[in-house]
């Protein structure tokens, strides 16, 4: 008898939007179901691809190039995908994912300007058809969520980008929901958290029961 194929939840948003916050709260929901779940994130996942995080958003003097920037997002995605999220979603896992390939095509594309074809073309050799069943996008303000990002010990070598720049990002975040309504929930992440925790429960449940 062959295993029902997990699902595979992915959570975006731009700076400070409360993706940690709120992913919490979806891993109790769905763990209240006894699902077995692999909560995750990117770039990051394996110990080869967070360090290769590492190197994404370390701040460092010298420029980095938009190209590798590009090429390092989907080096670690490959690994994360092979040894992490296709073996669980095999096994009927559920897989809760802190970012994936809609934060290349808002950072890379949207952010940095690189054309999405170039993206496609990667995400197609990398991930084969593997898509996300859900993509839950936090929409906020940029000015809001870069006040709320500002509290942080230290800034990363994306948050030190200017306001136009995730105002780019943030706009492919929704022209990619607009394009696919199936696939994509737009919750706003300006409410209070009891209100995004209650737009996010209503999503799940109409989803998954
Ligand atoms: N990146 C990329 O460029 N290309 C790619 O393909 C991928 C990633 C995969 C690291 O991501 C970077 O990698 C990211 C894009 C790039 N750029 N940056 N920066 P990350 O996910 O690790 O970093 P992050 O975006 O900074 O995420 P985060 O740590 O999850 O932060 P957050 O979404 O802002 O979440 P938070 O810590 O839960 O919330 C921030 C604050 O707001 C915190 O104090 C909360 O208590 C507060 N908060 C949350 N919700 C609320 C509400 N509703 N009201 C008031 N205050 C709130």
């Amino acid at each position: 008898m062959s295993q029902q194929r997990g699902r595979f939840i992915t959570i975006e948003g731009t700076e400070g939007v409360g993706k940690t916050t709120n992913i919490e709260f979806i891993r109790q929901w769905i763990q209240a179901r006894d699902i077995e779940l692999v909560q995750t994130r990117e770039p990051g996942g394996t110990p080869f691809a967070e360090d290769v995080r590492e190197l994404l958003l370390a701040v460092r003097c010298e420029a980095v190039d938009e190209t590798a920037e590009l090429l390092l997002m989907f080096a670690a995605r490959a690994q994360h995908l092979n040894k992490v999220i296709r073996p669980a979603l095999d096994r009927g896992a559920w897989v809760l994912c802190d970012r994936f390939t809609d934060s290349t095509y808002a950072y890379q594309g949207g952010g940095r300007g690189i054309d999405s074809s170039k993206i496609a073309a990667l995400e197609s050799f990398v991930q084969g058809d593997l898509r996300p069943d859900m993509t839950l996008i936090l929409d906020i303000d940029v000015v809001v969520g870069l006040e709320r990002a500002s509290k942080r010990a230290a800034l990363d070598r994306f948050e030190i980008e200017k306001v136009g720049f995730f105002e780019r990002v943030r706009a492919a975040y929704l022209a990619r929901a607009k394009q696919s309504p199936d696939r994509y929930r737009v919750v706003d992440a300006g409410q209070s958290l009891l209100s995004v925790q209650g737009d996010i429960k209503q999503v799940l449940v109409q989803l998954y029961g």
